[in-house]
């Protein structure tokens, strides 16, 4: 074999990558509870001028709503409590719940706990709040970044929240139920200027698709997909696991890429586009770019997807 998803980690290295997400991540981290959520509490005011947050749909929030309830039924105090807790990443029975959540119910919890706050149901951030010098500074990190890199931030922050599951043992994952794949009559195929790779083109498709189902047979069985920042998810089953729980509803709109071939019969591409969230649409389009490793037979030995560093990047295709 003449690649392993570490060496084909490498591939087009050329790539930047939004590497600001991760150090402001990191910054944050290192921020006390009370200021981690002023911040992201200013940060979301401050977004919401610009962009549009769209609400979860309600079978989303159904796996969040009775620690909602319970939050509610909470003296300011103790919601303040919760929210420092989950910060924390504290051992309590909220916090263990909100740990196996998948993302889209952690989004859709903090959702709703901040429309809560501005409704004066949950403790607010207190008026005059001053931020750390530290935390102004992450703030102001923050406001520097472009849009599709501020919603990563934040969504990250609120993923690393929670105890961790890892220190669990065994534990089943808290996740939406599976969207029915779009109709074939409703699939609008992307076309990729440079590109015409059939297993390319049919990864876009399904994607956006939810046909997850096919998608994963583009894979071959020890294949890995490396979501941006994070380690590859490697094996066909870990990785029809993520795209179920995780890959929902996203719109991949690939605009050009380059192939070209690699060792032994594998062939490399590049694609760069845009990528959409639905629960911003439209409203926000993320940098990417999809390094692909493709067996002689086009299977995904590898993908990586990357948040680009600008929209220069967008025209890097280069090794
Ligand atoms: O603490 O090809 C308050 C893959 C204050 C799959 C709050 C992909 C207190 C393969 C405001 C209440 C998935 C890898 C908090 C492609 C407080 C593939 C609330 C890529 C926390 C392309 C905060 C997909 C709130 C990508 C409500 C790149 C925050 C998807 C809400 C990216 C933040 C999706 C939200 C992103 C952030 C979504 C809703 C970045 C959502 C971000």
């Amino acid at each position: 074999m003449p690649f392993t998803i570490d060496s084909a980690r490498g591939i087009f290295p050329e790539t930047l990558a939004a590497d600001l997400v991760p150090a402001t991540i990191a910054r944050f981290g290192q921020l006390n509870a009370e200021d981690q959520l002023a911040l992201i509490w200013f940060a979301y005011l401050e977004m919401g001028k610009t962009i549009t947050i769209a609400a979860p749909g309600a079978a989303n929030m159904v796996f969040a709503e009775a620690t909602l309830n319970q939050l509610k039924q909470m003296s300011f105090r103790e919601q303040t409590q919760v929210m420092c807790d989950l910060a924390n990443r504290a051992d309590t029975p909220i916090c263990r719940a909100y740990g196996i959540w998948s993302a889209n119910i952690k989004l859709g919890f903090w959702y709703q706990l901040g429309q809560w706050m501005e409704q004066g149901i949950i403790a607010p951030i207190p008026e005059g709040y001053r931020l750390s010098a530290n935390a102004a500074a992450v703030l102001q990190a923050i406001r520097g970044l472009e849009s599709g890199q501020q919603i990563t931030v934040l969504r990250n922050s609120v993923l690393d929240m929670g105890f961790d599951p890892n220190k669990l043992g065994s534990y089943t994952k808290v996740s939406e139920a599976v969207a029915v794949p779009k109709d074939m009559a409703e699939r609008i195929p992307v076309a990729i200027e440079g590109v015409d790779n059939p297993t390319i083109l049919s990864y876009m498709d399904n994607l956006n698709a939810n046909d997850f189902d096919a998608l994963i047979e583009l894979f071959t069985p020890d294949g890995a997909l490396q979501p941006p920042f994070q380690k590859p998810i490697a094996g066909k089953d870990a990785v029809y696991r993520f795209l179920r729980e995780d890959c929902q509803n996203l719109k991949l709109i690939p605009e050009r890429g380059v192939s070209e071939p690699a060792e032994d019969g594998y062939t490399q591409i590049k694609v760069t586009g845009k990528v959409q969230t639905p629960w911003f649409g439209a409203g926000v389009g993320m940098n990417m770019a999809w390094r692909f490793l493709l067996t002689p037979d086009n299977k995904i030995f590898f993908v990586a997807i990357d948040l680009l560093a600008s929209p220069k990047e967008l025209l890097n295709l280069v090794r």
